[in-house]
């Protein structure tokens, strides 16, 4: 699998506006600054598709991207766990994430983005056992992989996995936008996702 071409479809905050369901969705969830913007771009080798933010925490919006003219859909859920956001904010991120996640058919899989550097933080594990709950389980993207040598990535994976909750065999594909590797092992990651039936959902 590869991706050819990726349009910006729809910005949504509340579910009218979302597209109409009909191609599988991959979302991408992380908190701000984990590098979700960067990775998108990458993903989708544009340089400004999704804004790399000098002000994180400020978008509040679900972004659609049709990838391939619709084949299948990268949805950028808003970053979360900004410090300096208001509760009402993260009242309002919870609302809009959870009205999309709970009730959106063609959703396959979220990946969660979390820091290859660090273990993973309360709200991640929150988002992750949520996922977990919902049957929306998808690999699992640890970015700014450039940060740690190669070495270190399993002992990582494997306490991102513990801190996480996630099981053994949950994919931990780690990124780097910088230097722009791993986008090959986390497509092949996540394809099984978009081309499985709604049994693929694990
Ligand atoms: N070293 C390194 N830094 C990165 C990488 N990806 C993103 N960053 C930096 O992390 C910061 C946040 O990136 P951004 O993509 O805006 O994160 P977002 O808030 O999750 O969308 C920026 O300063 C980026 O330059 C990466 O792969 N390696
Ligand atoms: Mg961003």
């Amino acid at each position: 699998m590869w991706i050819k071409k990726a349009d910006l479809l729809q910005v949504a905050v509340r579910p009218a506006q979302y597209p109409p369901e009909g191609p599988p969705e991959i979302a991408f969830a992380g908190r701000s600054n984990v590098g979700k913007s960067s990775l998108l771009n990458l993903l989708t080798n544009r340089k400004h598709l999704a804004r790399v933010s000098g002000s994180p925490g400020k978008t509040q919006t679900i972004n659609f991207y049709a990838v391939n003219d619709d084949e299948f859909r990268i949805v950028d859920l808003p970053g979360y766990g900004y410090a300096k956001v208001s509760r009402s904010i993260t009242e309002k991120w919870g609302e809009m994430v959870d009205a999309y996640l709970i009730d959106r058919g063609s959703l396959k899989a979220v990946c969660l983005l979390v820091d290859i550097r660090h273990e993973p933080t309360g709200m991640d594990a929150e988002l992750f056992g949520f996922l977990a709950h919902h049957g929306l389980v998808g690999p699992i993207i640890a970015t700014k992989s450039d940060k740690v040598s190669r070495g270190a990535y399993a002992k990582q994976a494997s306490l991102i996995r513990k801190t996480l909750g996630a099981a053994a065999d949950t994919p931990v594909i780690p990124v780097s936008a910088l230097k722009r590797t791993g986008v090959e092992e986390l497509l092949n990651a996540i394809e099984p996702w978009i081309y499985a039936g709604s049994e693929g959902k694990n």
